[in-house]
């Protein structure tokens, strides 16, 4: 006898899958316009509160998560940067972003913000399922799309207006919107990324050239560091003790008289690097969103800023059509939100080849060197830099 598995069918306005922060963003835009919507994510409340990712918002992001009433903690703890450093050869270039541009970005771990977004949109008593199963999106071209999933041994089916594909890169919703244009370019290198329990010993973030390869130097709080090193493409983290990674860290940050504060390291793990799009952004009633439809490489700090803004431009539209019945802004959602990701791709692109080592190739490191240089030397070049890294305005143009 096979085991006895119940069936449900329920009904929503939006279908949203993923709890990232694209998912969970969308879903308290959509509750704040009085849209209906259900949340269901693949992986418990633990991992996804626990997952280590990105660190950096934008100025636009924070303002967003302000408005939603989620940023309580963050503008408590959040850290407050003005500028960056760019450091090569020892020499060490400060970018003022704050002066050049008057915003800021904020250093705040992107599983804090998913935290805050999980605890906001279950104090308003909104559906977010965890744990579910087998999903799958189905009838995207029908009056009612539907989504089919598993959880606690229960076999559901839920109906929705639309269905919002929140769910990553490695989600099912891209693979069934049909025949997407793909557009995609993997680096020859990766990210290793470490967390430590050390005091940062520097006020900005530094972005380091160096002819091992690039290092970063973040952090997380007054008393955690956050570092990568450029590492060749499947690297195997045994390869790397913590001692070896703290000298290749001294030796690509190093500058005269200071050196990088080192402390026990808690955390560890290689990601590659990818820029990649597909377009359009939507099949019927399907709409994809976030890291679902476009990775940059973390160099320009702007997947969580981009997905954030997806989200944005996508609630608008959904709004607008549960307002007025009018289609047009759904049906502009993948053009309009396209600009900024090309843009953002070509900012993250231009960044990752600026500090990386290029394989071989002393021309390529020449050119990097020159382009440093122009930096330091034209505001004009500092601050097209430092508007894309703040974030542009949040308007249709970009
Ligand atoms: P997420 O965060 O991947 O969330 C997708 C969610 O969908 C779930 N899921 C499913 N749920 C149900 N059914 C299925 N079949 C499902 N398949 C997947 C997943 O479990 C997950 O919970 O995508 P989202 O919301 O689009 O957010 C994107 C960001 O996470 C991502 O762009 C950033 O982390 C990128 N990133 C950075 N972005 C920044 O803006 N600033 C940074 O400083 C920055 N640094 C980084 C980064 C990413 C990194 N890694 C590890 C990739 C640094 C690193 C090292
Ligand atoms: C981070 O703190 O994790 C971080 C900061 C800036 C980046 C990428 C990652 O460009």
């Amino acid at each position: 006898m096979g085991t006895v598995i119940s069936e449900t069918v329920t009904r929503t306005q939006v279908g949203i899958v993923g709890a990232g922060p694209a998912g969970l963003t969308l879903s308290l835009l959509l509750a704040r316009a009085g849209i209906e919507s259900v949340v269901l994510e693949s992986r418990s409340r633990e991992y996804i509160e626990r997952r280590v990712r990105a660190g950096l918002l934008e100025q636009n992001t924070v303002d967003l998560l302000r408005s939603l009433g989620v940023a309580e903690r963050l503008d408590r703890e959040g850290l407050l940067h003005n500028g960056i450093y760019l450091r090569h050869e020892g020499q060490t270039l400060h970018i003022p972003i704050f002066e050049l541009t008057g915003r800021q970005v904020t250093i705040y771990g992107q599983q804090e913000v998913v935290k805050d977004l999980v605890a906001e949109r279950l104090a308003q008593g909104g559906t977010l399922d965890f744990e579910v199963s087998d999903l799958a999106v189905h009838d995207l071209d029908a009056d009612l799309a539907r989504i089919t999933y598993s959880s606690g041994g229960v076999r559901h089916t839920l109906e929705c207006d639309f269905i919002a594909g929140c769910d990553g890169f490695h989600g099912v919703c891209r693979a069934s919107a049909g025949a997407l244009i793909e557009h995609e370019y993997v680096y020859p290198f990766s990210w290793l990324g470490i967390l430590a329990e050390a005091p940062p010993s520097t006020d900005e973030l530094i972005y380091a050239w160096h002819e091992h390869g690039f290092a970063l130097y973040s952090m997380r709080s007054s008393k955690v560091s956050r570092l990568y090193l450029q590492v060749p493409n499947d690297e195997p983290l045994d390869d790397w003790p913590d001692e070896r990674i703290w000298a290749e860290l001294q030796t690509r940050l190093a500058s005269a008289g200071w050196s990088v504060t080192e402390g026990p390291i808690f955390e560890k793990g290689v990601t590659p690097m990818r820029s990649y799009v597909c377009e359009p952004l939507r099949h019927g009633r399907l709409f994809l969103a976030g890291d679902a439809a476009h990775i940059v490489p973390p160099t320009g700090a702007k997947g969580l800023n981009l997905a954030v803004n997806d989200v944005r431009l996508l609630a608008a539209a959904l709004a607008s059509w549960y307002r007025s019945g009018s289609i047009d802004d759904l049906d502009g959602y993948s053009e309009t939100a396209l600009r900024r990701i090309w843009r953002a791709q070509d900012f993250s692109n231009y960044m990752t080849q600026l500090l990386h080592r290029l394989a071989g190739d002393t021309f390529g490191g020449k050119l990097q060197l020159a382009r440093l240089g122009y930096l330091a030397r034209s505001s004009a070049a500092a601050t097209s830099l430092a508007e894309n890294y703040v974030g542009l305005p949040a308007t249709e143009e970009f």
